[in-house]
């Protein structure tokens, strides 16, 4: 019997293994309590020798067994702990940390550059009636832009903001001259997407209202925020131009600061890259929310925040923004 366990004992992998060995020769009707129960049968001058050598057995089988159970209980400990071993040598999985996106953070740019010099920053809503978007801007019924196929309309008089200029007004019409606001957010207009068209854009605006504000004020705030924003020492060109809301009007240009200047592929061989547009307020848009034009004047000023960001990091296809591309959002 003990040659048996002995061997056996040596085989077990498991509890469940452990349990069926032990009570085949420890338990009720195993091994040895047969043999125990033999001892009542024994003659009885060799009762007691018998007795003797039946309980060595067991005694001994015990002692195996404990002693098997002893080593199961720390080989399955040890297996654990192979398991569940960690190297702590090896570097750390890296959490992905999100970044800000590039549109976000050229406004955020923008306006940093405009807060230093006393500008607040006023957002407006972006479902807009006609009247602030178009009529308090001076723009007569049959301006092209109101056409609808250049705009959406919502209902008659409503409408998706086609620039941020309506925050102008609403800012005027709540707020006492003097005033310096910088107002980012997105429009809309029905263009075809490509490269430097998207039918929902953003754009920044720039609103200055004072006493004997100048043509010579905004050419110097705007080639001040371009220096800032593009770096180096930028110039500008004012080019005449007409926006319904502004007189005089102009189309911007910065300087070209690619590939060497004049001659460069990005500003089509002029040295120039239109960039915003700009005038001084239209005395009919300060009479319109209520300003005298005979004291109080003003420039104002907007940008597409796509088109000044692609400049800046030198992005071919203004799709690439909302295409969600990784690059863009972790660092
Ligand atoms: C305006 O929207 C005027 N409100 C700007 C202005 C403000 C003039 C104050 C005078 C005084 P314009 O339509 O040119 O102007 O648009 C301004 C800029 O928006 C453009 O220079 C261009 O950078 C950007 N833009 C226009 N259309 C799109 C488009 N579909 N996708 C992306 N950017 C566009």
């Amino acid at each position: 019997i003990l040659n048996e366990l002995k061997e056996k004992v040596n085989e077990v992998k498991n509890i469940q293994e452990f349990q069926v060995l032990k009570s085949k020769f420890l338990g009720k009707k195993g091994e040895i309590s047969n043999l125990m129960k033999q001892i009542s049968k024994v003659e009885k001058e060799k009762r007691k020798e018998f007795g003797a050598f039946v309980n060595n057995i067991k005694k001994e089988a015990e002692e195996l067994l404990n002693e098997a159970f002893e080593n199961l209980k720390s080989k399955i400990k040890e297996e654990e702990e192979k398991k569940n071993w960690v190297d702590i040598t090896l570097p750390g999985a890296r959490r992905k940390i999100g970044y800000e996106h590039i549109l976000k953070q050229t406004i955020r740019e923008v306006y940093e550059i405009f807060s230093n010099i006393g500008y607040k920053i006023v957002e407006g809503p972006e479902i807009e009636t006609t009247w602030h978007n178009f009529d308090a801007l001076n723009t007569p019924e049959w301006h092209p832009a109101r056409d609808m196929q250049d705009t959406f309309y919502i209902k008659d008089n409503i409408i998706l903001r086609t620039h941020t200029s309506p925050v102008q007004v609403r800012t005027m019409l709540t707020h006492e001259p003097p005033l310096a606001i910088i107002s980012p957010g997105r429009v809309y207009r029905k263009d075809e997407p490509d490269a430097t068209h998207s039918p929902a854009f953003n754009q920044i605006e720039g609103l200055y209202i004072d006493k004997n504000v100048t043509v010579g004020h905004l050419k110097a705030t705007l080639e001040k925020f371009l220096t800032m924003y593009f770096g180096g020492s930028r110039k500008v060109l004012l080019r005449p131009s007409y926006f319904p809301f502004v007189e005089p009007g102009y189309e911007v240009d910065v300087d070209c600061m690619f590939c060497g200047g004049k001659g460069c592929n990005v500003c089509k061989g002029t040295g120039w890259i239109e960039i915003l547009g700009a005038g001084l307020v239209h005395p009919n848009v300060l009479k319109n929310v209520g300003y005298d034009p005979e004291i109080w004047q003003g420039f104002a000023f907007g940008t597409g925040v796509e088109r000044i960001a692609m400049l800046k990091h030198g992005i071919a296809d203004m799709r690439e923004f909302y295409r969600n591309d990784m690059r863009f959002l972790g660092l």
